[in-house]
């Protein structure tokens, strides 16, 4: 199952770029986990890769030290009630808690969505490890290619600003706005940040490591405990992720905003996907099989795809890219004085360049344009944008922002329906009362 002769040089629309989208929705399409037939629900069967997991937890990767970790939520860091909504093992950001702040999202308020708990890691003992049929000589894993942390720190460093953002964010508004029952973490606009992230290129570690032509696909894992899902073990946190992609601009970051990475955000190490769904950036990676052939996990098969009526029974394929979004930097149903004033919000985009935002005062009837800073800043961070306001009069209002990223791709008034309430993508409808 190769997908293409040059994955290492890919050309746009050849099979081997799996980073175009319509590429990568025509060749995974065409593929199905090896050995692994469809359930009588129509969802994969995930069996095999569980117990790989299982198995490597208890034999490659010793188990981190779980101390110090708070047993509420399993977040390590504080999470003030005014920066923060809890969401069980995650933390969503207040987006009035962006109020005043430059270009980055401070780690104080960075949204943390955790699986399960965040692990405490000894960076001394961190041993990255990488192994597979995609490496020359295809180390074991009992025999893998290492890499300490002092290791990552001594090869050439490269610095991008871009958002994480989980794939789920504003997941709610399916059933606030559309009426539609979806499942999964009920975020509203919050689980999303910028920041500036240091780090080795991906690419710069597979070389060394020894990638072969031939390699196709990655799975990095995460050092957290086993994911369970109604009483069945899924294993450890790991995402695929095409070796095209690994090559072009993924970071394995040690540092967030000029400090070392904390625990929360994947201390000692974490993959940073532009522009790609959240679940991509694994935290507190341990290791990286590296492999020939097209690689599955339950975060490509049964999470992380488009369910529902539309699609066939194993879902779209798997989940690349963010969408556009847009966000006022105001809490829900904000108390606003009846005077003029300065509305202001965020845009951003997985699929291109922030190039246009509109704003609707009067419940999308009539739009006008919002004034666009950061015109200049990273493509993969987000757009800061200030709208002059003169409320109509006292009661409760709706705002709307609306943005069109440079492909033309924008923000619909509906979101397409899918039943784990991934991608929401329409106009949010924020409310406030003007007094
Ligand atoms: N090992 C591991 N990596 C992980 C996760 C996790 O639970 N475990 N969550 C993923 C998801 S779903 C998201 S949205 C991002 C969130 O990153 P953050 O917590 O730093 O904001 O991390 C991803 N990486
Ligand atoms: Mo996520």
């Amino acid at each position: 199952m190769r997908t293409g002769d040059t994955p290492h040089r890919p050309q746009p629309g050849h099979d081997g770029d799996l980073t175009d989208e319509a590429t990568y929705q025509r060749v995974r399409a065409a593929q199905a986990p090896a050995g692994q037939a469809l359930s009588r629900r129509g969802m994969l069967r995930l069996s095999a890769g569980a117990g790989l997991g299982a198995a490597l937890g208890a034999a490659a990767v010793p188990r981190p030290a779980f101390a110090d970790t708070a047993p509420a939520t399993g977040i390590v860091k504080p999470l003030p009630p005014e920066l923060f909504i809890p969401q069980g093992t995650n933390a969503e950001m207040r987006w009035e808690a962006m109020r005043g702040q430059g270009h980055l999202t401070p780690v104080d308020r960075f949204f943390v969505r955790n699986h399960i708990a965040t692990p405490r890691i000894d960076a001394r003992t961190w041993r990255l490890k990488l192994w597979g049929t995609g490496l020359h000589g295809a180390p074991p894993e009992e025999r893998p290619v290492e890499f300490s942390y002092e290791d990552l720190l001594g090869m050439r460093a490269e610095t991008i600003t871009s958002f994480i953002e989980c794939t789920g964010n504003a997941r709610s508004f399916y059933t606030s706005q559309q009426g539609q029952q979806v499942s999964g973490t009920a975020w509203k606009l919050g689980a999303v940040g910028v920041a500036r992230w240091r780090g080795v290129p991906l690419s710069a570690v597979l070389e060394r490591a020894g990638l072969t032509p031939e390699a196709v696909d990655i799975l990095p894992r995460g050092l957290d405990a086993d994911f369970v899902d109604k009483g069945e073990n899924l294993g450890r946190v790991r995402r695929p992720l095409p070796v095209a992609k690994a090559l072009k601009d993924v970071l394995l970051a040690y540092e967030m905003n000029g400090a070392p990475l904390p625990p929360d955000h994947g201390f000692p190490v974490r993959l940073v996907v532009p522009s790609w769904v959240g679940v991509a950036n694994i935290k507190w990676v341990g290791d990286i099989q590296v492999a020939d052939e097209p690689l599955f996990s339950p975060w490509n098969t049964r999470y992380y795809r488009f369910f529902g009526p539309g699609y066939p029974p194993e879902g779209s394929a798997p989940l690349t890219r963010m969408n556009v979004k847009s966000a006022f930097e105001l809490p829900w149903d904000a108390p606003l004085p009846a005077r003029p004033q300065v509305l202001h919000g965020r845009s951003w985009s997985g699929t291109g360049r922030v190039k246009k935002v509109e704003v609707s005062v009067d419940g999308g009837r009539t739009w006008r344009h919002a004034r666009l800073r950061d015109r200049h800043a990273d493509a993969r961070g987000w757009v800061r944008w200030e709208f002059p306001w003169r409320p109509d009069g006292p009661g409760g209002h709706e705002l709307l922002a609306r943005a069109t990223d440079d492909t033309g791709a924008s923000q619909p008034a509906t979101a397409p329906y899918n039943t784990l309430g991934y991608l929401f993508g329409a106009v949010v409808r924020h409310p406030v009362t003007v007094s």
